[in-house]
């Protein structure tokens, strides 16, 4: 009888340690990722092609309680900068170029199913027919191209508090190489008008005012349409805006790509090497959008 006290006793024991180990486990996931930050990815506007692939990202890697949340981007940026200021956790969408790679120590989450796709390029763009209609400055916006890095002096600068045209008329004043070559072949113009279109993220912000001052230079007179990017598309493919370079292919854009193709004209890249994801601050843990289950 005693002994079989004693066996019941040591299974009750058992099962108590067992149930205190999965509990350990539990509230080990009460403290993970997903909760400390409410499961929530800080998006930016949601036209941007990032918050397209973030969807996807969430299915792909079965995130399923997680949401994210739209805003733009300098709400994504004021989002980011008061979790590092206090060393919070936090993960937003994010891309290259953007000087917040420079200004924040920060890290991509690495992406195993590849639902931001491979590294991509930014295009210029002109309304089907411009190329016939101003073959001139179809010319410069073609031979326009630069990188990475004369992107981000120019975003830097506004960054720092210059105002964005006059950011980037010194950087055609301290590029004049890269800008003759942009030029090489075109006319100097009077009268004419151009339209660009673009979305307020820095890197357009950025793109858009220095093409817009070498067209000036020309003699072009140039109006910048600030736009969301559903409105910049649609509004290139129906000519109330001549061009864009601000078209992220083959990913980001896609679908705007795709629904207009035949509106539109692909002059080809003028920046290559861009990259999108998720970002975290480097003192966050995790590495891979995979650790953002639970
Ligand atoms: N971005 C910046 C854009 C393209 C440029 C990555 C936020 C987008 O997601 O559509």
């Amino acid at each position: 009888m005693k002994k079989i006290n004693r066996i019941i006793m040591s299974m009750f024991l058992l099962a108590a340690l067992t149930l205190a180990g999965c509990q350990s486990q539990s509230s080990g996931n009460a403290d993970s990722f997903g909760n400390q930050v409410d499961h929530r990815i800080i998006g930016i506007d949601p036209g941007a092609g990032l918050m397209k692939l973030t969807d996807t990202a969430i299915k792909d890697y079965k995130l399923n309680n997680w949401t994210v949340q739209s805003g733009s981007e300098s709400t994504m940026i004021a989002a980011l900068d008061k979790a590092i200021k206090k060393k919070e956790p936090i993960v937003v969408t994010g891309w290259t170029p953007h000087w917040m790679f420079q200004k924040y120590d920060l890290k991509y989450l690495k992406d195993p199913k590849g639902s931001y796709g491979a590294a991509e390029n930014i295009h210029t763009v002109v309304h089907k027919g411009f190329e016939k209609k101003d073959p001139n400055a179809t010319k410069v916006l073609d031979q326009f191209s630069w990188t990475a890095d004369d992107m981000g002096k120019v975003m830097l600068s506004i960054q720092g508090g210059t105002d964005a045209k006059k950011a980037a008329a010194q950087w055609v004043k301290d590029n004049k190489d890269k800008v003759s070559a942009w030029t090489k072949g075109a006319d100097k113009v009077s009268g004419k008008t151009i339209k660009l279109g673009y979305v307020a993220w820095a890197s357009e912000i950025a793109s858009t005012n220095v093409v817009a001052t070498v067209l000036e230079d020309l003699g072009y007179n140039v109006t910048l349409e600030q736009l969301g990017a559903g409105q910049m598309w649609a509004g290139l493919a129906k000519g109330s805006d001549d061009a864009i370079v601000a078209a992220w292919l083959p990913s980001t854009h896609a679908d705007y790509m795709k629904q207009f193709k035949n509106k539109v004209t692909d002059l080809g890249p003028n920046l290559k090497g861009t990259k999108l994801g998720l970002v975290v601050p480097s003192y966050v843990k995790i590495d891979s959008i995979d650790d953002l289950k639970d």
